[in-house]
């Protein structure tokens, strides 16, 4: 016996043809109605035709948003930062990944992080919707800054301007 599919999108018009007993792992990569026909042709050359009807629906945008804050984002240096994020919509589970521009990294929804060294960092956060695969982006930018109070007495003085104090 033979097995003959033909798929056609009533919306594209588009079609395909595909041979063989079974079909079960064909990705439609089009939206739209498809009329899926198959005919089984026997030894002797009768045929069989049945159809069926599938539906594929366009990938929606789910307009996934991304928003975070830090506090605080500007400080002495070693500098602790508590981040907080905010996913707007999509479906979930949203995964993330945090780069805090310093080779360190987080997974976490809220990392706190803490600056060890005078610099500016433009902290990254990537969430993807791991329903839809979705990508959304925040970024923000901290500013770690060299305390006056280099040996961290608790005071400004002219112990702090020499160059061996730790
Ligand atoms: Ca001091």
């Amino acid at each position: 016996m033979t097995y003959d599919w033909e798929l056609t999108n009533t919306t594209t018009g588009e079609k395909r043809t595909l041979s063989g007993p079974c079909q079960d792992n064909y990705d439609f990569i089009h939206p739209g109605v498809w009329i899926v026909r198959l005919t089984i042709t026997d030894s002797i050359g009768q045929t069989s035709t049945s159809y069926r009807q599938v539906t594929i629906l366009a990938k929606k945008a789910y307009n996934l948003s991304v928003a975070i804050q830090g506090v605080p984002i500007d400080g002495y240096e070693p500098l602790l930062v508590s981040f907080t994020s905010t996913v707007g919509g999509g479906i979930g589970p949203f995964t993330y990944q945090w780069d805090f521009d310093d080779g360190e990294y987080s997974n976490e929804k809220h990392p706190k992080h803490l600056f060890n060294h005078i610099g500016v960092y433009t902290v990254v956060l990537t969430v993807q919707d791991t329903a839809t695969g979705e990508i959304g982006f925040a970024q923000l930018v901290v500013h770690v800054i060299a305390d006056p109070d280099r040996d961290h007495d608790g005071i400004v003085n002219p112990q702090d301007t020499c160059p061996d104090v730790q």
